[in-house]
Order: structure tokens, then C-alpha cells, then sequence
């Protein structure tokens, strides 16, 4: 790196005829900006023209959810701190940039595995680039009134992106049945770290081919003259804010074949300049991995373009099946997508028309396989008026990929079954991972020390496994200062907690955080419950013993969620009754943070004793929140679910503290009948706590346990048309959960002992590194080079 403060200075005066101290924080954001990719782009460059002489792999993603780029970018070009000091130098504080919004495009854990799968591929310098779209708005900005949820428009472009170029060249045109548009490339950097190895994201803008329609305008139309404007922006105008739930609507189809169709044509376009029109060999320079079934237009419209320069349909089907491969994210069926075939052939009928080309194939290829009628129907790609997209994607493509051991076992035995007993040798698991450059190094510079001072280096930032030394870091002294770091980021998250959303937070208390999507399976209610539980065992002096702790609590629930909704506003009320009820106050708090997003999570996760992750066993299919938790020194109050087994086993299942049914007790209870208002009646203390829902405990909207609570209490006790009573077995878990979370609040009182829990999780935490799981990709799926 040059003289960085030389070459803002001139920036500063250049675009904006002022010094740098005189610059506004958006001002100094988009002037750095510009410095760090003046200084980047020659081996941007470079890495290009390397990953465009080799093979090479791409990550198709509806979501990237990047968050704040200034830190990270600076961080990974290890120049943060003498930026921070000559900022400072200049009276300027580095947090300004704490003013500019977190790129949110993406929902939740699924946008934010692609973030970090980005930055590890560029570290490890695996020739992955990731292909989007550039949403003008992302996850909706979450504003809690009353207890209730308020979502107001991610308008992040407002502070302009420094870190997008905009590649007008590049542009390509992408049609549907009504409409054809042009897609407009910008081109993200995306910064290894310890190396000159820089990757690219590249997200699609939906752009009008001709802007304006002068004779509408000429004749007075003025909407007319601006629809067809109008009509292509809208088709990258907002991410669907749907984590986990699948909707047939025509633009977020019209989302998924944009992106895929454009991405495809720069791809071929990249391959023609290189060997002209012969596309035998495609699939031996490029694969894609489709994230989740969002990207599986890919396929057929990859059969498309290759028809186009000439393939027949075999032969381009051959060469989609060997260059796609597909990661399943959700075993929920709500979330599978099954696009109906009237919409399709609305929308895309080229594409539906190839898809039914795909189907008969597999039934053929079914059929010479000798796989009789039943188990056939049951592996339709379609079946009546519905295209099932994640048979399609398991069917025509290379893998499949569950994204933690318990997960992908799930989609062998269950959910992917058939395809399992015929396509074995398709079948892998790949556990998701999470990025220490974020997730360690830039949110947690203090703990980052003390694993540099023990490792004897900070390789530890570009080779996980290193933190292994930290096993036979044991002593005393050692766990003292990590007590003390945690105590110094209690602190600190109590400050952010306190600017952002304006409550006390105690920082001398145990931090029990759920930091997660709102969803019912994830069950944020359990814990809602444990917590009235302990409410009222503290009233009746029942837990002499309990250390004080603060419940925190972060989650955006889908705007159209009615049920997730609920769930916050009774934890409010939760909050406002225990918070300021004089038996309890001083012992537990409860507190419900707004807006929980990326820049959000770096705060918490650093600063928590207690990760909570309560998914009912079978549904989380990974989970990648508690891998930062547990990165970070905290113990794992969970299921056994997800990657919280891998977790266990890696740090020992002592240092966890694991409740509830496990999958095959879920199994054994839907099969032989489970009765949740059965145990209820046995147990008064479960019972008046779910009361505590319609009895008049709570307010839900004025109506004292008769409006959206009563509905709660519904389901769990009596059941929906649509579902058994208590779908997702909370009242089956609550006791084992009540006394787990009652132990883990009893060791914590052993500083020393609690502290060694903690740091055996740092230590054993090598493997969650996404490191590891892209290089897995790299060597066994996408068989492309690294470092
Ligand atoms: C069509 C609506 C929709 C939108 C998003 C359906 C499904 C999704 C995602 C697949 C949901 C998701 O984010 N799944 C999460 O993926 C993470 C990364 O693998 C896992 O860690 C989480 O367990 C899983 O819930």
C-alpha cells in the first residue's frame, strides 16, 4: 500500500475541494473508498487474467449478505490500523463509518454462508466469483414500536458503493415472454487476506433497454412513457425478505432467471473469446454451485444457450449436469420450491419447455434403471402442475450437498430418499463454515491478541486448525485474561446496546443471546418460556442461587409472518414485566434489540456467555450463528441439531450444554402419538406458563390474551388445519431445557471452571472455519486449484 493519507488528501481535494478532516462521513467513506480501490486494481487485475487461464468455479446466490465493507477491506489489505491512527492523527474517529449502511442483500444465514464462502475462496485463492443480484433494496431496516415490529425500506445505495465499478461493456440482455431487459454487471472486489489474491462478486441491475418512449410522452402518456423504465427496474428492485418460506410470485421468478441468464451469458461469452464457438469443452473449464434451488433456472437455460450456438439437447443437457452442482439449505417443506407450470410458462416458457424435456429424461433414465412405477412418481421433476425445484437440481446436477453431517444424513433417509438409493455416489456433505477474518480478527481484536500471543503468530487468520494450541493453554492466567476480555466486550456491546436502542444493560450479568432469523422452528418461544419459568421460581424463592443474568434477544421476522410477529411482541411484554418487576429486576433482564443485522452480530457475538440455539432436532439444517459464538468463547445452550452436534463433538459434549429430544425421538413421538395438552396437564408450572399467553399476564394489542397470543396458545395446545398441535415440540423440550439452562446458570458461578468451557470452544472451534469447507469444495467438487 502507497501513502494512503497522500492519496486521500488528493481525493478529498479532487472531489470535493476539501481537506480531509473537513470531509463529512459519507464524504471520507466514498474518498477511502476510492483510495483502497485505486490501490487494489492492479492486482485485481492480475487475479483476473490468472482465474480466466484456469478452471475455474463460480457461486450462483440469490443472496449475498456482505454487511460493512470499509472495515473488512481494510482489515484483509492488514492496513486498518494505520488508518485508524492516521485518521486519528487528523482528529477523525475510524467508528464514523459506523453511519454507513451494512450492504443487506441477503436474509439470513443462507446470504451470509455466500459472504463468507466469497472471502475464504479469495484468502485461499480458490478462482471462485460469485454472481447475484444488485437489489436497490435489501433486508428492510427493523424498527420495534409498541412491541411490534415496524419495517421501513433498506435504501443502502444512499451513501453511493465505492466498492462496486458498474461494467456498462458488459452488459446483456435477458427476455422473457412480456419483456426483455438489460442487465447491467457491477463488479465487486472481494479481498483475500495475506495474499494479492482478490476474487470478484458480480451482481446483475435490472435496466430498461430503451429508458423513455417519446411518442407516449408526445401523446400525453406520461406513465406510458416511463413503464417500460419502470417495469425492468422493478425486477432488481428489493430482496425478498422470505427466509424459509417458499411464494409463487412472478417477480421473484422473473429475479431468478435474470441473474442465472446473465450470469450464464458472461460466462459463455468468456469462453467463446478464448475457444470460439466449440462448447464441448465447457464443462471442463467452468462449474457453478447453485445456493439452495434459487439458481436452478441455471440448468435448463444453460440447455438454452448452448442450443443456440448450435448443441443438440442431449449434448448441452450433458454438459449442464457436469458443470452444476446443488447445496440444499432447508429440509422444511414450506421453503421447497415448486414453481407452478401455468406461472412458468407465463413467464419463461422456453425454460418450462426444456424442464419438461429434463423430466421425461430422468423418468427414462429411470426407467432403464429398472426403478418401478411407485418410486418413479415419486421422483417426478414434474408432477401435476408443479415443478419440484430441488429434484430438478438433484437430478441435473453433478452433486449434492446437505451443509452439516446430521443434515445431509437427513436428506439420504428422508427427504431426498429415492434420489439417494439411485445416485449414491452423488450424495456429499459439506459443513458450512464461518470466516475468522470477521467473525475473530475485526470484531474481536482483544481475544485475537491473546490466540496470536499463544499460537506465536496470527497465522491462526489464514489456518484455523492453529487454535488447537490453545488445548494446552489451560492454566489459570490464561483463563483469568480471557474472563477479562469477555467482561471488557460486555461492556462494550452494553455502550452499542445502549447508543442504538437505548436500554441499561448490565454488563456485570451473564449474556444468554439468540441472535437468529424469527421463525418458529428456531423457537425463540422456548426460551421466551424458560425465561417465565425463572421468572416465577424467583418470585417463589425457589432459585436462591440464580446468577443475575440479561436475555438478548435479536430477530427479524418475515413481514407477512403473523406468528413470528407474535413472538416478538410477547417477548416485550416479557421483557416489560420482568425488567421492572422489584422481585426480579436485579436478577434478570430481558431485552429484544432492534434491527439485528450484520454489524449487529459483530457486536454480540463477541460479547456472549450463552449461545442459544433451540431448533427443533431435524430442522436447523446447519446453523452458522453458533459456530460464531462458539469462535468467540461462548458455550452452546442448543439441540441436537445442525452443526451444534459437530460443535459438541469438537469442543466436548461437557463443555455444551445440549437439551431435548434428538431426531430419532421426534420420529418415535410423531409415530406413536404425542400429546402435548397431555403434558400439560401433568405438569402445572409448563402450564402456567403457556397460560401466561391468554390468562392476562400479557397485553397483545389491547386485547389481554384475546388477539394474536390466543392464536399461540392455539397451536401448541389444539393445533391449526394445517398443523399438529405444537408442530415444533416445545412443550415436549421446555423441562430438559428449564433444568439445562438452570445448570449452565449454576457453573458460571465457577469463574475458573465456566471460563475453561469457554476457551476449549476457542480452541476446538478449527474446524467451523469456512476455510476449510471452501477448500472441501474446491478439492472434491469443483476440482479447481488453490493455494
Ligand atoms: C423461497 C424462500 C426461501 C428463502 C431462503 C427458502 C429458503 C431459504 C433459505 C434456504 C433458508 C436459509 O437461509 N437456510 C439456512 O441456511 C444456512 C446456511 O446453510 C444454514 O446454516 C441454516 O441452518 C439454514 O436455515
Amino acid at each position: 500500500m502507497g501513502n494512503i493519507m497522500e492519496k486521500l488528501e488528493i481525493t478529498a481535494q479532487e472531489a470535493y475541494c476539501k481537506k480531509v478532516e473537513e470531509l463529512t462521513p459519507s464524504e471520507l467513506h466514498l474518498a477511502l473508498g476510492k483510495v483502497v480501490m485505486g490501490e487494489i486494481a492492479p492486482n485485481w487485475a492480475k487475479s483476473k487474467a490468472k482465474h480466466n487461464s484456469e478452471r475455474r468455479a463460480y457461486y450462483f446466490s440469490a443472496e449475498f449478505l456482505m454487511g460493512r465493507m470499509m472495515y473488512n477491506n481494510l482489515y484483509c489489505l492488514g492496513i486498518l490500523d494505520e488508518v485508524t491512527k492516521l485518521l486519528k492523527k487528523k482528529g477523525i474517529d475510524i467508528n464514523v463509518f459506523e453511519e454507513i449502511d451494512d450492504a443487506a442483500l441477503g436474509n439470513g444465514g443462507l446470504g451470509r454462508l455466500a459472504a463468507c464462502y466469497l472471502d475464504s475462496a479469495a484468502t485461499q485463492e480458490v478462482p471462485l466469483d460469485g454472481y447475484g443480484i444488485r437489489y436497490k433494496y435489501g433486508l428492510f431496516k427493523q424498527l420495534i414500536k409498541d412491541g411490534y415490529q415496524v419495517e421501513i425500506a433498506d435504501n443502502w445505495q444512499r451513501f453511493k458503493d465505492p466498492w462496486c465499478v458498474r461494467r456498462e461493456d458488459e452488459a446483456v440482455t435477458v427476455s422473457f415472454k412480456d419483456q426483455t431487459v438489460k442487465a447491467v454487471p457491477y463488479d465487486m472486489a472481494v479481498i483475500g487476506c495475506k495474499t494479492d489474491n482478490i476474487n470478484t462478486l458480480r451482481l446483475w441491475q435490472a435496466e430498461a433497454v430503451n429508458e423513455f418512449d417519446f411518442t407516449a410522452f408526445n401523446n400525453t402518456e406520461y406513465d406510458r412513457a416511463v413503464k417500460e423504465k419502470n417495469d425492468a427496474e422493478n425486477i432488481s428492485k428489493v430482496l425478498y425478505p422470505n427466509d424459509n418460506k417458499y411464494e409463487g410470485k412472478v417477480l421473484r421468478l422473473k429475479q431468478q432467471y435474470f441473474f442465472c441468464s446473465a450470469s450464464l451469458q458472461d460466462i459463455m461469452r468468456r469462453y467463446k473469446a478464448k475457444h470460439g464457438t466449440d462448447f464441448s469443452h465447457f464443462a471442463e473449464e467452468n462449474a457453478i454451485q447453485l445456493n439452495d434451488t434459487h439458481p436452478v433456472s441455471c440448468v435448463p437455460e444453460l440447455v438454452r444457450l448452448l442450443q443456440l450456438e448450435g448443441m443438440g439437447f442431449d449434448e448441452a443437457f450433458e454438459i449442464a449436469r457436469k458443470t452444476c452442482s446443488y447445496t440444499n439449505h432447508t429440509v422444511l417443506s414450506e421453503a421447497l420450491e415448486k414453481w407452478s407450470a401455468d406461472l412458468m410458462t407465463q413467464v419463461i416458457p422456453e425454460i418450462y419447455d426444456i424442464i419438461c424435456l429434463i423430466a421425461n429424461k430422468c423418468q427414462e433414465e429411470l426407467i432403464a434403471k429398472g426403478i418401478n412405477n411407485e418410486m418413479r412418481a415419486k421422483m417426478r421433476i414434474i408432477d401435476g402442475n408443479a415443478v419440484h425445484m430441488a429434484r430438478l437440481a438433484t437430478y441435473a446436477g453433478t452433486y449434492v450437498n446437505g451443509v452439516a453431517q446430521l443434515h445431509t444424513e437427513i436428506l439420504k433417509a428422508d427427504l431426498l430418499k429415492e434420489w439417494y438409493q439411485v445416485y449414491p455416489e452423488r450424495f456429499l456433505n459439506k459443513t458450512n463454515g464461518i470466516t475468522q477474518r470477521r467473525w475473530l480478527g475485526l470484531c474481536n481484536p482483544e481475544l485475537s491478541e491473546l490466540i496470536t500471543d499463544k499460537v506465536g503468530s496470527d497465522d491462526w487468520l489464514i489456518d484455523l486448525s492453529k487454535l488447537s494450541v490453545l488445548n494446552d493453554c489451560l492454566d489459570a492466567r490464561t483463563i483469568n485474561k480471557f474472563n477479562k476480555i469477555k467482561a471488557k466486550k460486555k461492556v462494550q456491546l452494553a455502550e452499542y446496546i445502549k447508543k442504538m436502542d437505548g436500554f441499561d444493560v448490565n454488563p456485570d450479568t451473564i449474556f444468554d443471546v439468540q441472535v437468529k432469523r424469527l421463525h418458529e422452528y428456531k423457537r425463540q418461544l422456548i426460551n421466551a418460556f424458560s425465561i417465565m419459568a425463572i421468572y416465577f421460581r424467583i418470585k417463589e424463592g425457589k432459585l436462591p442461587n440464580w446468577t443475575p443474568t440479561t436475555f438478548i434477544f435479536g430477530a427479524k421476522a418475515a413481514p407477512g409472518y403473523a406468528r413470528a410477529k407474535a413472538i416478538i411482541k410477547y417477548i416485550t411484554e416479557i421483557a416489560n414485566l420482568v425488567n421492572n418487576d422489584p422481585d426480579t429486576k436485579d436478577k434478570l433482564q430481558v431485552y429484544f434489540i432492534s434491527n439485528y443485522n450484520v454489524s449487529y452480530a459483530e457486536k454480540i457475538v463477541v460479547a456472549a456467555d450463552i449461545s442459544e440455539q433451540t431448533s427443533t432436532a431435524g430442522l436447523e439444517a446447519s446453523g452458522t450463528g453458533n459456530m460464531k459464538f462458539m469462535l468467540n468463547g461462548a458455550v452452546t445452550l442448543g439441540t441436537w441439531d445442525g452443526a451444534n452436534i459437530e460443535i459438541a463433538e469438537c469442543a466436548g459434549v461437557e463443555n455444551e450444554y445440549i437439551f431435548g429430544a434428538r431426531v430419532e425421538d421426534i420420529d418415535r413421538l410423531k409415530k406413536e402419538g404425542y400429546n402435548p395438552a397431555g403434558l400439560l396437564e401433568q405438569n402445572p408450572e409448563l402450564k402456567r406458563v403457556i397460560n401466561t399467553l391468554i390468562d392476562g399476564t400479557f397485553d397483545d394489542d389491547g386485547a389481554q390474551g384475546e388477539g394474536s397470543f390466543r392464536e399461540l396458545h392455539h397451536a401448541l395446545t389444539k393445533g391449526t388445519h394445517w398443523h399438529d398441535p405444537d408442530h415444533y415440540f416445545l412443550i415436549q423440550d421446555l423441562p430438559d431445557y428449564i433444568e439445562t439452562k438452570i445448570r449452565a446458570n449454576a457453573d458460571y458461578a465457577d469463574r475458573k471452571e465456566f471460563g475453561k468451557k469457554c476457551l476449549l470452544n476457542v480452541a476446538n472451534a478449527g474446524k467451523f472455519s469456512s476455510d476449510r469447507a471452501i477448500l472441501e469444495y474446491a478439492n472434491e467438487i469443483w476440482h479447481v486449484s488453490h493455494k
